[in-house]
């Protein structure tokens, strides 16, 4: 930060398996940070409102049965919908607005790495790696802490049966759950990413006050210690 600019603004990153309650987080916390007149943009991944998106978007709604989209091709699909919104996120930080997000790149690796028991329509062979996965997004704006709502397989059914999309079956969610346990002990070991981990069984409200205190302090941190925007698992 140079004199007289303002200071950044945090990145808070929402993660978690399907019916965890991100999109309803997102936006009370949306609402509550812009009622404190601060600064904040919610964002979304993917974003189907892009080109990119628009194809993610048509493969989630197709049947798996339909086969011919390499696992590969649709990971890097989504990958490329994060670095076409990577330029706009660095600035909006620098710009000193914060970020609430929902879903971005541990999504990305989580469900990619878990799908392949899934998606046997796929025609690429071999391992899908959480490795592999990562690769693609390595140098995105990292976040500058992860939420993750832990909810178990039988609370997230109880919201509701699961809909149409690709990914919405309960043995794909279940290993998904597990590679983002993964994905958390990755980031503890290198000790750059906090993880908040929160039970999302509670109430709405309950949950929202939790997440109020952790986006709080992460806030301070981030602007008490004018820490620089990292990059992603680099
Ligand atoms: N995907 C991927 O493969 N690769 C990637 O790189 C990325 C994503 C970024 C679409 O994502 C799919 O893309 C997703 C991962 C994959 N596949 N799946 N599954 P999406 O973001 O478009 O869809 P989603 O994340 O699955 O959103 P969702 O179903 O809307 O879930 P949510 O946002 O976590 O939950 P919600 O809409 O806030 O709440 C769900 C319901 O529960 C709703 O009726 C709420 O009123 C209710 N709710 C919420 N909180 C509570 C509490 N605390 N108690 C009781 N009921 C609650």
């Amino acid at each position: 930060t140079t004199p007289g600019s303002p200071k950044r603004g945090a990145f808070i990153l929402l993660e978690g398996v399907d019916r965890c309650g991100k999109t309803t987080q997102v936006s009370l916390l949306t609402r509550h940070l812009l009622n404190l007149s601060l600064a904040t943009v919610a964002y979304r991944f993917p974003d189907r409102t892009t080109q990119v998106g628009g194809l993610i978007n048509g493969y989630l709604q197709s049947s798996a049965e339909v086969g011919g989209v390499d696992d590969r091709a649709i990971h890097l699909l989504f990958s490329a919908n994060r670095w076409e919104a990577a330029p706009k996120l660095a600035d909006t930080l620098a710009q000193g607005s914060h970020i609430i997000c929902d879903r971005y790149a541990y999504s990305g690796v989580a469900f990619t790495s878990a799908k392949r028991e899934e998606d046997r329509s796929s025609m690429s062979g071999g391992e899908l790696t959480l490795d592999w996965c990562m690769c693609p997004d390595i140098g995105l704006p990292a976040p500058d802490a992860v939420i993750f709502l832990d909810l178990e397989q039988e609370e997230a059914e109880k919201r509701g049966g699961y809909g149409g999309e690709r990914y919405e079956k309960k043995e794909l969610q279940t290993r998904v759950r597990s590679r983002f346990a993964e994905l958390q002990s990755l980031d503890e070991k290198d000790g750059r990413v906090p993880w908040h981990v929160v039970d999302a069984s509670k109430s709405i409200e309950e949950v929202h006050q939790e997440l109020v205190s952790i986006v709080t302090n992460t806030i301070d941190r981030v602007q008490t210690e004018s820490s620089p925007l990292q990059r992603m698992w680099a």
